[in-house]
Protein backbone atom coordinates (compact mmCIF):
# COMPACT_ATOMS: atom_id res chain seq x y z
CA UNK A 1 0.00 0.00 0.00
CA UNK A 2 0.79 3.36 -0.05
CA UNK A 3 -0.05 6.25 2.59
CA UNK A 4 -2.59 7.70 -0.23
CA UNK A 5 -4.54 4.29 1.06
CA UNK A 6 -4.91 6.12 4.18
CA UNK A 7 -7.17 8.41 3.16
CA UNK A 8 -8.25 11.73 1.38
CA UNK A 9 -5.15 13.92 3.08
CA UNK A 10 -2.83 11.21 3.06
CA UNK A 11 0.11 12.26 0.48
CA UNK A 12 0.48 9.52 -1.95
CA UNK A 13 3.83 8.00 -2.43
CA UNK A 14 5.32 7.34 -5.67
CA UNK A 15 5.58 3.58 -6.36
CA UNK A 16 9.24 1.95 -6.82
CA UNK A 17 8.03 0.43 -9.72
CA UNK A 18 6.88 4.18 -10.70
CA UNK A 19 8.30 4.56 -14.54
CA UNK A 20 11.55 6.68 -14.45
CA UNK A 21 11.80 10.07 -16.33
CA UNK A 22 8.11 10.12 -16.75
CA UNK A 23 8.02 12.93 -13.95
CA UNK A 24 10.60 14.65 -15.97
CA UNK A 25 8.93 15.42 -18.57
CA UNK A 26 5.52 16.37 -17.67
CA UNK A 27 5.47 20.57 -17.35
CA UNK A 28 5.86 21.49 -14.02
CA UNK A 29 3.79 24.82 -12.78
CA UNK A 30 5.79 25.25 -9.44
CA UNK A 31 3.67 28.53 -8.86
CA UNK A 32 0.75 26.66 -8.60
CA UNK A 33 1.64 24.05 -6.69
CA UNK A 34 3.58 26.78 -4.04
CA UNK A 35 -0.02 28.34 -3.95
CA UNK A 36 -1.73 25.36 -4.01
CA UNK A 37 0.53 23.69 -1.46
CA UNK A 38 -0.50 27.08 1.03
CA UNK A 39 -3.86 26.94 0.50
CA UNK A 40 -3.77 23.19 1.95
CA UNK A 41 -3.94 21.56 -1.15
CA UNK A 42 -2.89 18.01 -0.56
CA UNK A 43 -2.45 17.17 -4.01
CA UNK A 44 -0.37 20.08 -4.41
CA UNK A 45 1.86 19.27 -1.32
CA UNK A 46 2.00 15.83 -2.80
CA UNK A 47 3.49 16.45 -5.86
CA UNK A 48 5.96 18.86 -4.66
CA UNK A 49 7.34 16.25 -2.44
CA UNK A 50 7.43 13.94 -4.94
CA UNK A 51 9.28 16.76 -6.87
CA UNK A 52 12.00 17.05 -4.41
CA UNK A 53 12.09 13.03 -3.32
CA UNK A 54 13.02 12.56 -7.18
CA UNK A 55 15.65 15.63 -7.45
CA UNK A 56 13.08 16.37 -10.30
CA UNK A 57 14.73 19.13 -12.66
CA UNK A 58 12.20 21.65 -10.88
CA UNK A 59 13.78 20.74 -7.73
CA UNK A 60 15.87 24.11 -7.76
CA UNK A 61 13.08 26.15 -9.10
CA UNK A 62 10.71 24.79 -6.27
CA UNK A 63 13.34 25.17 -3.31
CA UNK A 64 13.39 28.97 -4.52
CA UNK A 65 9.48 29.17 -4.58
CA UNK A 66 9.50 27.79 -1.39
CA UNK A 67 12.19 29.44 0.49
CA UNK A 68 9.73 32.88 1.15
CA UNK A 69 7.31 30.32 2.75
CA UNK A 70 9.81 28.70 5.13
CA UNK A 71 10.83 28.83 8.88
CA UNK A 72 7.69 28.64 10.87
CA UNK A 73 7.17 24.94 11.45
CA UNK A 74 8.08 23.12 14.43
CA UNK A 75 10.73 19.90 13.61
CA UNK A 76 10.05 16.90 16.15
CA UNK A 77 12.22 13.70 14.95
CA UNK A 78 10.72 10.43 16.67
CA UNK A 79 13.35 7.97 17.14
CA UNK A 80 13.92 4.81 18.76
CA UNK A 81 14.11 0.67 18.31
CA UNK A 82 11.65 -1.13 16.03
CA UNK A 83 8.84 -1.82 17.53
CA UNK A 84 9.30 0.53 20.58
CA UNK A 85 6.05 2.36 19.37
CA UNK A 86 7.43 5.32 17.46
CA UNK A 87 4.26 5.24 15.08
CA UNK A 88 1.43 4.43 17.78
CA UNK A 89 3.25 7.45 19.39
CA UNK A 90 3.11 9.53 16.38
CA UNK A 91 -0.29 8.69 15.72
CA UNK A 92 -1.09 10.01 19.20
CA UNK A 93 0.50 13.17 18.90
CA UNK A 94 -1.04 13.80 16.11
CA UNK A 95 -4.29 13.51 17.62
CA UNK A 96 -2.95 16.10 21.05
CA UNK A 97 -1.75 18.79 17.89
CA UNK A 98 -5.17 18.22 16.13
CA UNK A 99 -7.14 18.93 19.43
CA UNK A 100 -5.22 22.24 19.68
CA UNK A 101 -5.86 23.02 16.36
CA UNK A 102 -2.45 22.89 14.84
CA UNK A 103 -1.91 21.24 11.26
CA UNK A 104 0.69 18.68 11.45
CA UNK A 105 2.75 17.07 8.81
CA UNK A 106 4.26 13.89 9.37
CA UNK A 107 7.35 12.06 7.60
CA UNK A 108 8.02 8.58 8.44
CA UNK A 109 11.09 7.84 7.13
CA UNK A 110 11.59 4.08 6.92
CA UNK A 111 10.89 1.12 4.78
CA UNK A 112 9.66 -1.06 7.78
CA UNK A 113 7.15 1.71 9.00
CA UNK A 114 3.63 1.21 8.67
CA UNK A 115 3.29 4.41 6.95
CA UNK A 116 4.96 3.18 4.24
CA UNK A 117 3.74 -0.11 3.98
CA UNK A 118 5.19 -2.50 6.88
CA UNK A 119 2.79 -5.35 7.90
CA UNK A 120 1.22 -3.69 10.94
CA UNK A 121 -2.10 -3.48 9.99
CA UNK A 122 -3.24 -2.13 13.35
CA UNK A 123 -1.06 1.02 12.81
CA UNK A 124 -2.54 1.64 9.75
CA UNK A 125 -6.39 1.18 10.90
CA UNK A 126 -5.29 3.66 13.65
CA UNK A 127 -3.82 6.13 11.24
CA UNK A 128 -7.15 6.16 9.69
CA UNK A 129 -8.16 8.37 12.74
CA UNK A 130 -6.95 11.21 10.67
CA UNK A 131 -7.82 10.32 7.26
CA UNK A 132 -9.83 13.08 5.77
CA UNK A 133 -8.62 15.41 7.94
CA UNK A 134 -7.26 18.43 5.77
CA UNK A 135 -5.14 19.80 8.80
CA UNK A 136 -3.33 16.16 8.35
CA UNK A 137 -0.21 15.40 5.87
CA UNK A 138 1.34 11.75 6.09
CA UNK A 139 4.11 10.74 3.89
CA UNK A 140 6.46 8.04 3.78
CA UNK A 141 10.11 8.24 2.61
CA UNK A 142 12.19 5.93 0.63
CA UNK A 143 15.64 6.09 2.78
CA UNK A 144 16.97 6.13 -0.12
CA UNK A 145 20.85 7.58 0.13
CA UNK A 146 22.51 6.25 2.86
CA UNK A 147 21.42 3.11 4.50
CA UNK A 148 19.02 3.10 7.14
CA UNK A 149 19.17 6.24 7.35
CA UNK A 150 17.57 9.64 6.54
CA UNK A 151 17.20 10.19 2.94
CA UNK A 152 19.35 13.44 1.73
CA UNK A 153 15.83 14.69 0.65
CA UNK A 154 13.84 14.90 3.73
CA UNK A 155 15.05 18.21 4.67
CA UNK A 156 13.19 19.51 1.55
CA UNK A 157 10.11 17.07 1.98
CA UNK A 158 10.23 19.43 4.97
CA UNK A 159 10.26 22.35 3.67
CA UNK A 160 7.28 21.45 2.23
CA UNK A 161 5.37 20.95 4.77
CA UNK A 162 6.48 24.04 6.36
CA UNK A 163 5.62 25.98 3.25
CA UNK A 164 2.43 24.08 2.84
CA UNK A 165 1.48 25.95 7.00
CA UNK A 166 2.25 22.78 9.37
CA UNK A 167 2.43 23.89 12.78
CA UNK A 168 4.44 21.11 13.57
CA UNK A 169 6.23 18.35 11.46
CA UNK A 170 6.78 14.95 13.27
CA UNK A 171 9.54 12.83 11.42
CA UNK A 172 9.52 9.23 12.38
CA UNK A 173 12.53 6.91 11.71
CA UNK A 174 13.68 3.84 12.75
CA UNK A 175 16.80 4.00 15.37
CA UNK A 176 19.44 2.08 13.81
CA UNK A 177 23.36 3.20 13.10
CA UNK A 178 23.52 6.01 11.68
CA UNK A 179 19.76 7.69 11.55
CA UNK A 180 19.19 8.84 15.10
CA UNK A 181 22.00 11.10 14.89
CA UNK A 182 20.92 12.43 11.33
CA UNK A 183 17.66 12.79 12.85
CA UNK A 184 18.54 14.80 15.85
CA UNK A 185 20.51 17.34 13.08
CA UNK A 186 17.06 17.47 11.11
CA UNK A 187 15.30 18.22 14.25
CA UNK A 188 13.80 20.83 16.39
CA UNK A 189 13.32 18.49 19.37
CA UNK A 190 14.45 14.97 19.27
CA UNK A 191 12.49 12.45 21.11
CA UNK A 192 13.68 9.33 22.15
CA UNK A 193 11.33 6.29 23.03
CA UNK A 194 12.62 3.20 24.95
CA UNK A 195 10.31 0.34 26.25
CA UNK A 196 10.73 -1.53 29.37
CA UNK A 197 12.37 -4.73 29.37
CA UNK A 198 14.65 -4.32 25.87
CA UNK A 199 17.84 -3.29 27.08
CA UNK A 200 16.75 0.16 25.62
CA UNK A 201 18.08 2.21 27.92
CA UNK A 202 21.55 0.92 28.29
CA UNK A 203 21.51 0.51 24.14
CA UNK A 204 20.95 4.53 24.31
CA UNK A 205 23.64 5.04 26.52
CA UNK A 206 26.44 3.35 24.32
CA UNK A 207 25.43 4.24 20.75
CA UNK A 208 25.18 7.64 22.28
CA UNK A 209 22.03 8.27 22.34
CA UNK A 210 21.27 9.66 25.60
CA UNK A 211 23.32 12.52 24.06
CA UNK A 212 21.15 13.60 20.84
CA UNK A 213 17.69 13.34 23.19
CA UNK A 214 15.63 16.50 24.13
CA UNK A 215 12.73 14.03 25.73
CA UNK A 216 13.09 10.65 26.21
CA UNK A 217 9.35 8.82 26.39
CA UNK A 218 9.28 5.49 28.15
CA UNK A 219 6.50 3.71 25.63
CA UNK A 220 4.42 0.84 27.00
CA UNK A 221 4.49 2.15 30.46
CA UNK A 222 1.44 -0.64 30.98
CA UNK A 223 4.26 -3.32 30.73
CA UNK A 224 6.11 -4.51 33.74
CA UNK A 225 9.59 -2.06 34.46
CA UNK A 226 8.52 0.79 32.92
CA UNK A 227 9.84 2.96 35.65
CA UNK A 228 12.86 0.45 36.58
CA UNK A 229 13.47 1.90 32.82
CA UNK A 230 12.85 5.75 33.33
CA UNK A 231 15.42 5.37 36.77
CA UNK A 232 18.07 3.61 34.44
CA UNK A 233 17.68 6.60 32.11
CA UNK A 234 17.82 9.16 35.09
CA UNK A 235 20.92 7.16 36.38
CA UNK A 236 22.64 7.39 33.30
CA UNK A 237 21.83 10.85 32.67
CA UNK A 238 23.00 11.52 36.48
CA UNK A 239 26.48 10.47 34.75
CA UNK A 240 26.60 13.71 33.19
CA UNK A 241 26.38 15.07 29.65
CA UNK A 242 25.71 18.01 27.75
CA UNK A 243 22.49 18.56 29.39
CA UNK A 244 24.92 19.53 33.10
CA UNK A 245 25.76 22.94 31.85
CA UNK A 246 24.65 25.77 33.71
CA UNK A 247 21.19 26.89 31.94
CA UNK A 248 20.91 24.25 29.63
CA UNK A 249 18.14 21.68 29.53
CA UNK A 250 17.91 18.63 31.02
CA UNK A 251 15.75 16.05 29.15
CA UNK A 252 12.52 14.75 30.73
CA UNK A 253 11.56 11.59 30.66
CA UNK A 254 7.94 11.05 30.31
CA UNK A 255 5.75 7.57 30.41
CA UNK A 256 3.20 6.95 28.00
CA UNK A 257 0.75 3.98 27.20
CA UNK A 258 0.66 5.26 23.63
CA UNK A 259 -2.00 2.20 22.66
CA UNK A 260 -4.54 3.25 25.12
CA UNK A 261 -6.98 6.40 23.72
CA UNK A 262 -7.15 7.94 26.65
CA UNK A 263 -5.05 8.45 29.64
CA UNK A 264 -1.84 7.33 27.76
CA UNK A 265 0.58 9.94 29.18
CA UNK A 266 0.38 12.14 25.85
CA UNK A 267 -0.74 15.43 27.09
CA UNK A 268 2.35 15.26 29.32
CA UNK A 269 5.04 14.44 26.10
CA UNK A 270 2.91 17.74 24.09
CA UNK A 271 3.34 19.74 27.27
CA UNK A 272 7.34 18.86 27.48
CA UNK A 273 7.15 19.33 23.47
CA UNK A 274 6.17 22.96 24.26
CA UNK A 275 8.33 23.95 27.42
CA UNK A 276 11.33 22.67 25.02
CA UNK A 277 10.51 24.77 21.98
CA UNK A 278 10.33 27.84 24.62
CA UNK A 279 14.07 26.81 25.95
CA UNK A 280 15.26 26.43 22.62
CA UNK A 281 14.17 30.29 22.03
CA UNK A 282 14.84 32.01 25.17
CA UNK A 283 18.51 29.86 25.10
CA UNK A 284 19.64 30.78 21.44
CA UNK A 285 19.87 27.09 21.26
CA UNK A 286 16.76 26.74 18.08
CA UNK A 287 18.30 29.35 15.87
CA UNK A 288 21.60 27.90 16.47
CA UNK A 289 20.13 24.12 15.41
CA UNK A 290 18.34 25.77 12.29
CA UNK A 291 21.42 27.64 11.23
CA UNK A 292 23.31 24.26 12.13
CA UNK A 293 20.67 22.74 9.94
CA UNK A 294 20.66 24.69 6.82
CA UNK A 295 24.59 24.05 6.59
CA UNK A 296 24.53 20.79 6.87
CA UNK A 297 21.96 21.26 4.25
CA UNK A 298 23.70 23.41 1.73
CA UNK A 299 26.89 20.80 2.60
CA UNK A 300 25.22 18.05 1.70
CA UNK A 301 23.95 19.47 -2.15
CA UNK A 302 27.32 21.05 -2.76
CA UNK A 303 29.14 17.40 -1.74
CA UNK A 304 26.71 15.56 -4.16
CA UNK A 305 27.08 18.57 -7.00
CA UNK A 306 30.56 17.55 -6.23
CA UNK A 307 30.33 14.08 -6.65
CA UNK A 308 28.78 14.23 -9.59
CA UNK A 309 31.08 16.25 -11.59
CA UNK A 310 34.01 13.89 -10.18
CA UNK A 311 31.70 11.52 -11.93
CA UNK A 312 32.30 13.15 -15.20
CA UNK A 313 36.23 13.19 -14.32
CA UNK A 314 36.47 9.56 -14.44
CA UNK A 315 37.94 8.31 -17.40
CA UNK A 316 38.39 11.56 -18.47
CA UNK A 317 41.48 12.37 -20.33
CA UNK A 318 42.43 14.63 -17.29
CA UNK A 319 42.69 12.39 -14.98
CA UNK A 320 44.14 9.87 -16.94
CA UNK A 321 46.81 11.87 -17.58
CA UNK A 322 47.09 13.05 -13.47
CA UNK A 323 47.25 8.85 -12.85
CA UNK A 324 49.82 8.47 -15.15
CA UNK A 325 52.10 11.27 -13.64
CA UNK A 326 51.93 9.55 -10.40
CA UNK A 327 52.60 6.15 -11.56
CA UNK A 328 55.43 7.98 -13.26
CA UNK A 329 56.50 9.22 -10.12
CA UNK A 330 55.88 12.67 -11.70
CA UNK A 331 53.51 14.14 -8.87
CA UNK A 332 52.09 12.70 -6.28
CA UNK A 333 48.20 11.63 -5.26
CA UNK A 334 47.53 14.72 -3.23
CA UNK A 335 48.73 17.22 -5.78
CA UNK A 336 46.84 15.33 -8.57
CA UNK A 337 43.71 15.57 -6.27
CA UNK A 338 44.25 19.39 -5.90
CA UNK A 339 44.75 19.62 -8.95
CA UNK A 340 41.93 17.87 -10.21
CA UNK A 341 39.54 19.50 -7.96
CA UNK A 342 41.12 22.97 -9.13
CA UNK A 343 39.86 21.57 -13.03
CA UNK A 344 35.86 20.73 -11.87
N1 LIG B 1 1.30 -2.74 25.37
C1 LIG B 1 1.57 -1.71 24.59
N2 LIG B 1 1.76 -1.91 23.27
C2 LIG B 1 2.05 -0.83 22.50
C3 LIG B 1 2.14 0.46 23.05
N3 LIG B 1 2.46 1.31 22.05
C4 LIG B 1 2.54 0.57 20.92
N4 LIG B 1 2.29 -0.73 21.20
C5 LIG B 1 2.29 -1.85 20.24
O1 LIG B 1 3.62 -2.13 19.87
C6 LIG B 1 3.68 -2.56 18.51
C7 LIG B 1 4.68 -1.72 17.73
O2 LIG B 1 4.21 -0.39 17.69
P1 LIG B 1 4.64 0.62 16.53
O3 LIG B 1 4.03 1.93 16.86
O4 LIG B 1 4.37 0.05 15.20
O5 LIG B 1 6.20 0.65 16.77
P2 LIG B 1 7.31 1.37 15.86
O6 LIG B 1 8.38 1.81 16.79
O7 LIG B 1 6.70 2.40 15.00
O8 LIG B 1 7.82 0.16 14.98
P3 LIG B 1 8.74 0.22 13.66
O9 LIG B 1 8.28 1.39 12.83
O10 LIG B 1 8.51 -1.09 13.00
O11 LIG B 1 10.15 0.38 14.14
C8 LIG B 1 2.26 -2.46 17.99
O12 LIG B 1 1.67 -3.72 18.04
C9 LIG B 1 1.60 -1.49 18.95
O13 LIG B 1 0.22 -1.69 19.03
C10 LIG B 1 1.93 0.64 24.45
O14 LIG B 1 2.02 1.72 25.01
N5 LIG B 1 1.66 -0.49 25.16
MG1 LIG C 1 6.81 2.67 12.90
Amino acid sequence: MTSGDLGGTAVQTPGPAAPSGRRGRRAVDVPALVDGARAGDPRSVARLISLVEDASPALREVAAALAPHTGSARVVGLTGSPGVGKSTTTTALVTALRARDLRVGVLAVDPSSPFSGGALLGDRVRMQDHAGDRGVYIRSMASRGHLGGLSWATPQALRVLDAAGCDVVLIETVGVGQSELEIASLADTTVVLVAPGMGDGIQAAKAGILEIADLFVVNKADRDGAAQTARDLRAMQSLGGRHDRPGWWRPPICRTVASRDVDNGIDEVVEQLDRHAEWLESSGEGPRRRTERAAREIEAIALAGLRERIGDVRGSAALDALAARVVAGQSDPFRAADELLAQL
